[in-house]
C-alpha cells in the first residue's frame, strides 16, 4: 500500500484575468510569529510546498499563491502570505481581491462591509460591495526616485520612476512599444531587459530592495479609461490584470506629479483590457491607494502530493 499523498485544499479565482490560488487547509505550519517571520520560515523550510502548489504540473508561471494564516492582529479577518513561481511577494492587489472573494465563498465574509487583512508589509483593508466587487485599501505607497535614466542592452536609454505600491516597480511612460496583446512576447523581452539593466546598475528600491516588477504605460483602448499598462512580474509572467500594487505605484507617482487629486478616479486598463478603478486617500501626508476590481472563484480542489511522483514538488524553474 503506497503512502497516502499529502492533501492541500485550495480555492482558485481570477481577478481581471489574473489567477490566485488560495491555500485554505493543509498548508505548512509556520508558527505564531510576525508575518515577516512566518514568510521567512515558509521560504527556508517549506519552499517545496510553494513550488508544488504554484509550478507545473499543478500550476503555471502566471499563478499567484496565497496562504491563509492566523493574523497576529485580532482585528484582522485573516493573515495572508503571497507567493509566485519566482519567490514571495510583499503584497498583491489582484490577489487580495481574489482572497476577499475566496473568503466570501468560504462563508468567512457573509455580508458587504469592510474587513482587515494582515500581510507581511502591513494591514490592508478589503471592502466587499456584494456580488463580485471588492475595493482594497492598500498600504501607503510612494515614489522613491523620479526620472531615473538607464541604458538598456539592445534598446538604448530608458527613463522611468521607481515607486513602491507593496512591491517595487519601475514605471516607464516613454518606450515606443505598442501595448497590444499580439505584442506580448516582445513586451516581455523589452521589460526583462529593463529589469536586467536596473540590476546591473544597482538601481533599487529603499534599502537596496530589488525592483522586480516593470510597468509600461500607454493610451487606453476605451475612452472611459485613463491608461493601459503592461506589467512584467518577478519571473517572466506578465500580469493579466492591471496589477493592484502596480496601479498603487502609478497612483503615487501621479499624485506626486500633481496629476491626480485626492478622491479622483483613475481607471487603469490591463494588457488584456480588464480594468481597476483607482483613487487615493491622503492620511497625514501618506498616499493610501484604493483599488476596486472584481474576482470570480473558478475552482475548489484538493491538491495531492504523492512523494513517489518524480514531479511531486513541481517542475523546477
Ligand atoms: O495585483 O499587485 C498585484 C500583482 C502583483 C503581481 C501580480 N499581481
Amino acid at each position: 500500500m503506497p503512502d497516502q499523498p499529502r492533501k492541500i485544499h485550495v480555492i482558485d479565482s481570477h481577478t481581471g484575468g489574473e489567477p490566485t490560488r488560495v491555500i485554505t487547509a493543509g498548508g505548512p505550519d509556520l508558527g505564531r510569529g510576525s508575518l515577516i517571520e512566518r514568510r521567512a520560515i515558509f521560504a527556508e523550510k517549506f519552499d517545496d510546498i510553494r513550488s508544488a502548489v504554484i509550478n507545473e504540473p499543478r500550476g503555471s508561471d502566471v499563478l499567484v499563491g496565497a496562504l491563509l494564516v492566523e493574523p497576529t492582529d485580532p482585528s484582522c479577518i485573516a493573515g495572508v502570505l503571497f507567493f509566485n513561481n519566482a519567490s514571495y511577494l510583499g503584497m498583491c492587489g489582484h490577489g487580495t481581491i481574489g482572497v476577499a472573494m475566496t473568503l466570501v465563498s468560504m462563508g468567512r465574509i457573509q455580508k458587504p462591509g469592510t474587513y482587515r487583512l494582515e500581510t507581511p508589509v502591513g494591514i490592508v483593508s478589503i471592502e466587499y460591495h456584494g456580488g463580485n466587487e471588492v475595493t482594497i485599501e492598500n498600504i501607503p505607497s510612494y515614489r522613491h526616485a523620479k526620472d531615473v535614466s538607464i541604458i538598456v542592452d539592445g534598446i538604448g536609454t530608458i527613463v522611468g520612476d521607481v515607486a513602491w505600491g507593496g512591491n517595487w516597480f519601475f514605471l516607464v511612460a516613454d518606450h515606443g512599444q505598442e501595448l497590444e496583446r499580439s505584442n506580448i512576447e516582445k513586451l516581455t523581452d523589452f521589460t526583462r531587459r529593463i529589469r536586467q539593466a536596473l540590476a546591473r546598475d544597482g538601481i533599487s528600491g529603499k534599502d537596496g530592495a530589488e525592483i522586480d516588477h516593470i510597468e509600461l504605460f500607454g493610451p487606453p483602448k476605451l475612452p472611459e479609461n485613463q491608461s493601459r499598462n503592461f506589467v512584467l512580474c518577478p519571473g517572466l509572467a506578465y500580469d493579466r490584470s492591471p496589477c493592484g500594487t502596480g496601479t498603487s505605484a502609478k497612483l503615487a507617482c501621479l499624485f506626486a506629479n500633481g496629476k491626480l487629486r485626492e478622491g479622483e478616479i483613475w481607471r487603469q486598463e490591463s494588457i488584456i483590457g480588464s480594468v481597476f478603478e483607482g483613487s487615493v486617500r491622503i492620511d497625514e501626508g501618506r498616499i493610501i491607494p484604493r483599488i476596486k476590481g472584481s474576482a470570480y472563484v473558478t475552482a475548489e480542489a484538493i491538491l495531492l502530493i504523492d512523494r513517489d511522483d518524480p514531479f511531486a514538488l513541481g517542475i523546477p524553474r
